[in-house]
């Protein structure tokens, strides 16, 4: 199949997302032709079958926002026309899927027919979409996608909760890929982190206020009071300067470090114990899915999909959101001792391995078949 991808090109989410599977539908024998406006973070290397087109938007002293819709817009019916694309597959509705459905009508004026698929994230549902602002092309253009996905369970209700949706949403999991997130052995980077043999906890987000960053802080700080710890955050984003300030208030600057934004996360998860992510709302938490490959258990809010991913009791613990004391309670319970620990870094490795790669992409495959096969002309 020729598929084109349509994505945000940053270091997470669903950029992520639809950079591996394009990378991994290349490896398939598929021809994948990524559509966007930076090269993807995660696309390093030449891959055969794998193609690139940026988006040009060229400033015009007209515009005060340049016009990136239009301009993908443009880009899409080019690509799929001189490519010869068999599909469209959009991630994050806004504004690709209405993007890709301006694209459709024009090909359609040029006897072209291109299906598109839309898969949705959460925060293009569940924050942002949910804007007034965006809300009516959120709706229309999943209505109008040929075929939509959800990320988890959880993400497909609160699509049709927040929506009028006469679409039926397929659930199709986020994935793992084991060839690069698995424990490796990195003890002379532990040695460095922690050199009197102090439990790791790491936290990887986007440091935006739905990951709740201060509240990671307010478990360590918890933690760092029963047991010798440090604590990796690794991301940026506009939360970060409050999660200093605590920091700083509660003495804690030895203890924590900012790596920022960083490429090889599948090293630093190697050397953490636990993983936290305690946020309000998180349609998957692929970042917690990735710590888990790597063997490392997970202590997390109970919010969206997250239970669908870390099972209570067995990979780690869920609490409602913002209850850090017992966040805190679970992390010491299951740190202070060893064979708990490797218990729960056992079960986390096998519940990862329920989102390898291998048997999830078979999936998009398949609904790639379902959707051309169905696709009305
Ligand atoms: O978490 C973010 O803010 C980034 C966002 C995105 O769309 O890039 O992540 C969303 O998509 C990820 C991949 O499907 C999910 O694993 C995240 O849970 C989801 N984030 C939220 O729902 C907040």
């Amino acid at each position: 199949m020729k598929i084109g991808i349509v994505c945000y090109p940053t270091y997470g989410g669903s950029g992520v997302v639809a950079t591996e599977l394009g990378i991994g539908l290349a490896k398939r024998g598929h021809e994948v032709h990524f559509i966007t406006y930076k090269r993807p973070a995660r696309l390093t290397t030449f891959q055969e079958n794998v193609f690139y087109h940026e988006v040009d938007t060229d400033d015009y002293p007209l515009f005060e926002y340049t016009p990136y819709d239009t301009a993908l817009t443009s880009k899409l019916v080019d690509v799929v026309r001189y490519e010869n694309l068999d599909l469209l597959h959009v991630h994050y509705a806004i504004p690709h899927a209405a993007v890709a459905y301006m694209a459709k009508k024009i090909l359609l004026t040029q006897g072209r027919y291109v299906p598109v698929i839309t898969t949705l994230h959460g925060t293009d549902i569940t924050l942002v979409g949910n804007d007034r602002a965006f809300a009516p092309v959120v709706e229309f253009s999943i209505n109008k996608s040929d075929g939509v996905t959800a990320v988890s369970n959880s993400l497909r209700q609160q699509t049709y909760d927040y929506f009028n949706i006469n679409k039926e949403i397929e659930v199709i999991y986020n994935f793992i890929d084991f060839d690069r997130f698995r424990k490796s052995n990195k003890d002379h980077f532990k040695m460095a982190i922690a050199p009197e043999g102090e439990r790791i906890l790491i936290h990887v987000s986007n440091f935006r206020k739905v990951k709740r960053v201060e509240d990671v802080v307010q478990i360590f700080h918890r933690v760092h009071q029963h047991l010798p710890s440090k604590l990796l955050l690794i991301g940026d984003g506009p939360e970060r300067r409050n999660a200093e300030e605590l920091c700083r208030e509660l003495h804690l600057c030895n203890d924590i470090r900012f790596l920022g934004k960083q490429d090889a996360i599948e090293e630093l998860m190697a050397v953490a114990d636990i993983f936290l992510i305690p946020s309000e709302n998180e349609s998957f938490g692929l970042a917690a899915l990735e710590a888990m490959a790597c063997e490392v258990p997970v202590i997390s809010s109970n919010a969206g999909g997250l239970p669908e991913v870390n099972i209570h009791g067995q990979t780690g613990f869920l609490s409602d959101v913002g209850n850090v004391e017992e966040m805190a309670n679970y992390a010491i319970q299951i740190l202070s001792n060893e064979d708990v620990l490797n218990r729960f870094r056992e079960n986390a490795l096998a519940q990862a391995k329920r989102f390898d790669i291998a048997n999830i992409l078979p999936k998009y495959e398949q609904y790639y078949e379902e959707i051309l096969k169905a696709a009305v002309y």
